[in-house]
């Protein structure tokens, strides 16, 4: 069959606007299975070229596909819809699939409200696509096909699968990328991978759903992995490499192993960003110059909130004293180390300013502040939306809007705006970054702080937009969700 896998088009700043565009892992990884069985697949990043559901005729009709499939984030599922909608009013024949973390446990409220989806592939899904596509082919019954969703007479909701992915034998299908230009990061300007070692997390945060999405924790093999970067490097002169995984370092021996073989291939110039878990950090103290020789450069942590009590409420096995430390640990181990605050938990404001007064004391390289997003399967929500005005608008599910009514978002930014420049633009701050360590690391410590520094000039002058970004297509720093509606989709 033909298949056609679409990444709907969606900006909101935040990352995307610090870190440079990337791509989209997960359908990428999906479309292998595909292939291997014997499917033609196309991938079509419509948030890379800026293209909205009813600019893509030319390449639709390019494509011609049986199948499409789109990927269903919560802040991508009304666009999803809409590429959905408006592909299946050009040609009633096409069958169509969703799939994603919003699409696995929204599927209820998407299928039945929207009859122009045809599937929805639940939690990791390359084997399920594989079997709806080969099934389809042949017409045969989808009934036994696992963590499937298809209509029959009904919505049908099939089983669970019983075990995870073998994640060695399906890797992401990189070869479909048309143009690796397009993915070239803010820090260095090199070309930009995602990838993926492991899937899942052993913690179980309230906020998160991370760790119900995947199931248990699960990897492929480390010599797999670093074979991968290899070929990522030598193929297409990959240089930067973002993990997507949740805590990679779970397995203390496999990652050993990975930092290990990655060293082995001795890949001059790449560098590599990603999330740990502070007790990881915490446990690998003596192999931290391992974790630099391999090229792990930017290390991020979710710190989230300042206060004990709220970290522990929330389930998170750390305590800021904890974070400090391994923060400091990554430090003069010669790497960067980032948080991520989540500013508005409480809806209240004295909390919010507590917390920017405290996060200093982290003496983290960066801090990026996000708005706590309830997302409505997880085990917070019940009591996050106690105190919320939730908003049905999902295009505003992007860490960006807040959802309190405490105060209003364009004020406490402004606060918060102010608070970013008195901690990055301090002198011993600019001076640790600028002119210590590696020249690597101050290579991208600059950059960093160069991108922070224009985002927030924008933030604050936004006429300043058109003069720095000229023609280029504009990420801003911070969103505002406007256009709140009822909850629905
Ligand atoms: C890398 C990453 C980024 C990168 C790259 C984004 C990109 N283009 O993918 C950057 C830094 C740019 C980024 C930005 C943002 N991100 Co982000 N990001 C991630 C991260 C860490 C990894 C994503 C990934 O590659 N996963 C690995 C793949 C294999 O998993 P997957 O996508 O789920 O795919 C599997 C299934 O879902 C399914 N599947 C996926 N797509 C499809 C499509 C079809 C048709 C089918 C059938 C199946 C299917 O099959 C795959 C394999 O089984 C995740 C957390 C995580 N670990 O997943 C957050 C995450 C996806 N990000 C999130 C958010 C909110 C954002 C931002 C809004 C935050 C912000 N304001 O900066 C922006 C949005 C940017 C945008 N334009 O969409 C949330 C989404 C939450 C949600 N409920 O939707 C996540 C889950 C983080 C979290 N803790 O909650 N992000
Ligand atoms: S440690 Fe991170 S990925 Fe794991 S459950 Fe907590 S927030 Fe989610």
């Amino acid at each position: 069959m033909k298949l056609l896998l679409i990444v709907p088009n969606y900006h909101c700043g935040g990352m995307e606007a610090i870190q440079g565009p990337l791509m989209n892992l997960g359908p990428l990884f999906i479309a292998s299975a595909a292939v291997k069985n014997g499917h033609e697949v196309k991938y079509l990043d419509l948030t890379i070229d800026n293209i909205k559901y009813n600019e893509c005729d030319s390449i639709f009709d390019l494509y011609s596909p049986d199948i499409i499939g789109v990927a269903a984030r919560t802040h991508l599922v009304s666009e999803a819809i809409r590429v959905i909608h408006y592909c299946k009013q050009r040609n009633p024949k096409l069958l169509t699939l969703m799939g994603g973390i919003h699409a696995t446990f929204m599927f209820q409220e998407i299928m039945s409200h929207h009859i122009e989806v045809d599937y929805i592939l639940r939690y990791e899904c390359e084997e399920t696509l594989t079997l709806l596509l080969d099934a389809l082919e042949k017409g045969d019954d989808l009934s036994q096909i696992p963590n499937l969703v298809w209509r029959k007479d009904d919505i049908v909701v099939n089983d669970m699968a019983q075990e995870v992915t073998d994640v060695n034998k399906y890797r992401p299908a990189y070869e479909l990328i048309p143009d690796w230009n397009k993915y070239r990061n803010h820090f260095t300007g090199d070309l930009s991978a995602v990838v993926q070692f492991s899937r899942g997390c052993v913690q179980k945060c309230s906020y998160c759903s991370q760790w119900k999405f995947w199931n248990s924790w699960h990897s492929c093999s480390p010599k797999v992995f670093a074979d991968e970067i290899e070929m990522l490097y030598k193929t297409y002169g990959i240089r930067y490499f973002l993990l997507a995984d949740e805590a990679p370092q779970i397995d203390s021996e496999l990652w050993e192993e990975v930092l290990n073989e990655i060293i082995s291939k001795k890949l001059k110039g790449a560098y590599f960003a990603t999330c740990a878990r502070v007790k990881d950090v915490q446990r690998d103290k003596n192999i931290m110059s391992k974790y630099r020789a391999a090229g792990f450069m930017i290390i991020l942590f979710g710190a989230e909130f300042t206060n004990n009590k709220t970290l522990n409420d929330v389930a998170k096995e750390q305590k800021f004293e904890e974070i400090h430390d391994a923060i400091q640990l990554v430090k003069v181990n010669g790497m960067i180390a980032m948080v991520d605050i989540m500013l508005g938990w409480n809806n209240d404001e004295s909390e919010f300013f507590q917390t920017l007064r405290e996060v200093p004391n982290l003496n983290a390289d960066f801090i990026c502040y996000f708005w706590t997003t309830p997302y409505p399967w997880t085990k917070s929500f019940n009591e996050l939306t106690e105190r919320y005005n939730l908003d049905g608008n999902y295009e505003n599910y992007n860490f960006m809007t807040f959802f309190g009514n405490s105060s209003n978002q364009r004020s406490l930014e402004k606060e918060l705006i102010k608070f970013y420049f008195w901690y990055h633009f301090k002198i011993k701050h600019i001076y640790n970054g600028f002119f210590t360590g590696s020249k690597m690391r101050r290579r991208i410590f600059r950059s960093i702080y160069f991108q922070g520094l224009i985002k927030s000039i924008v933030q604050i002058f936004p006429i300043m937009s058109s003069i720095i970004h000229q023609n280029k297509t504009v990420v801003n720093s911070m969103y505002y969700g406007s256009d709140k509606k009822s909850w629905s989709l």
